[in-house]
């Protein structure tokens, strides 16, 4: 049973994920990823689907996980992590594993939880597998050079969703809502929720949470990307504060069919004070940045932020 962290004075020392990646100066899935290892401790085994926390992580031939890990098809996260968990309980079970059950997690981008990872993720919390896919959400598929994926927002730029004559906003759709897709549906889920970075014991705790309950989990960390959403690097944490502020992203647990909110908002301040601090939204005109905060109202009011956006002065 992994204990709950009442503060960041109170938080582990230890380390699983060390210094030494090529990841971006100021990347939001390395913090994300740094928080989770701390969190999960020692007896753990990643599963690390192809996209950014593989890649930059591990270029080249090496790692900075003190844990075992293994690389999984952007495909496959879910299906490689529940190959391993069956692993150990049937070691287990024939006497030729002794050992404590290691916990099993998932760290597969939006791309590969949301996207093309999310056949296999479903499958694995159908069967019921104790394992803790998490999606670590950088709004884009990032390691290929900032392409539209389903959480890519409307209205941003990527290179697949270039502003032009014909299509001036960009990218025209609205985002899949993973977290939700996966709470439904699935019998034998135990636990979702949603985090950031920005909240980073609040994070922690729910991996823990994640971790503890017996069968499945999935939590959606959303990790601001300063090369994808082209802001200086020195600014991720406080995108990640924004994006919650202005409800563009959703703190919650989801349990027994009910959304329990984890930041108490007082008002939420407009989207439009979070766009204009990305160039990936530069483009964007008056009826756009409308249309957006109609959506995000609409978002809020679904899991009960019911206080309404008032501009900051
Ligand atoms: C089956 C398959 N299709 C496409 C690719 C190419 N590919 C490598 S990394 C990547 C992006 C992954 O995006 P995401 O899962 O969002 O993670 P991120 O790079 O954003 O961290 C893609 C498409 C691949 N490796 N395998
Ligand atoms: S592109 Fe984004 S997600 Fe990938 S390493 Fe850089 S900051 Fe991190």
């Amino acid at each position: 049973m992994l204990e709950r962290i009442p503060s960041i004075k109170k938080a582990p020392d230890e380390e699983y994920y060390v210094p030494g990646h090529r990841t971006c100066a100021g990347c939001g899935p390395a913090l994300a990823y740094r928080l989770t290892a701390k969190a999960a401790g020692p007896n753990t085994i990643f599963v690390g689907p192809t996209g950014c926390m593989y890649v930059a992580n591990t270029s080249y031939g090496c790692g900075p996980w003190r844990v075992p890990w293994i690389h999984a098809q952007i495909t496959n996260g879910g299906a490689v992590a529940s190959g391993i968990e069956a692993a150990f309980k049937v070691l287990a079970r024939k006497k030729k594993y002794q050992g404590e059950i290691p916990h099993v997690i998932v760290f597969a981008g939006d791309g590969g939880a949301v996207d093309i990872g999310l056949q296999a993720l479903s499958g694995m919390i159908y069967r019921g597998h104790d394992v803790l896919f998490i999606c670590y959400d950088n709004e884009s598929y990032a390691n290929t050079g900032i392409q539209t994926s389903p959480t890519t927002p409307y209205g941003a730029w990527t290179t697949f969703t270039p502003s032009g004559p014909k299509v001036p906003e960009g990218k025209k759709l609205f985002p899949k809502d993973n977290p939700k897709i996966i709470a439904h549906g699935h019998p034998e889920l135990k636990y979702v929720a949603t985090a950031s970075i920005g909240w980073p014991v609040d994070l922690m705790n729910k991996v823990r949470k994640g971790l503890n309950v017996e069968g499945p989990a999935y939590i959606h960390i959303q990790a601001p990307c300063p090369k994808g959403w082209q802001f200086p690097a020195d600014k991720t944490i406080e995108m990640a504060k924004l994006a919650v502020e202005t409800g563009m992203f959703q703190l919650y647990e989801y349990e027994n069919g009910e959304y329990k909110l984890s930041v108490k908002l007082e008002k939420r301040k407009p989207v439009a004070e979070y766009l204009k601090m990305q160039k990936r939204f530069a483009h964007l005109k008056p009826e756009h940045i409308e249309k957006l905060q109609a959506f995000v109202d609409a978002k809020c009011a679904e899991v009960g932020i019911m206080v309404p956006a008032v501009a900051s002065v």
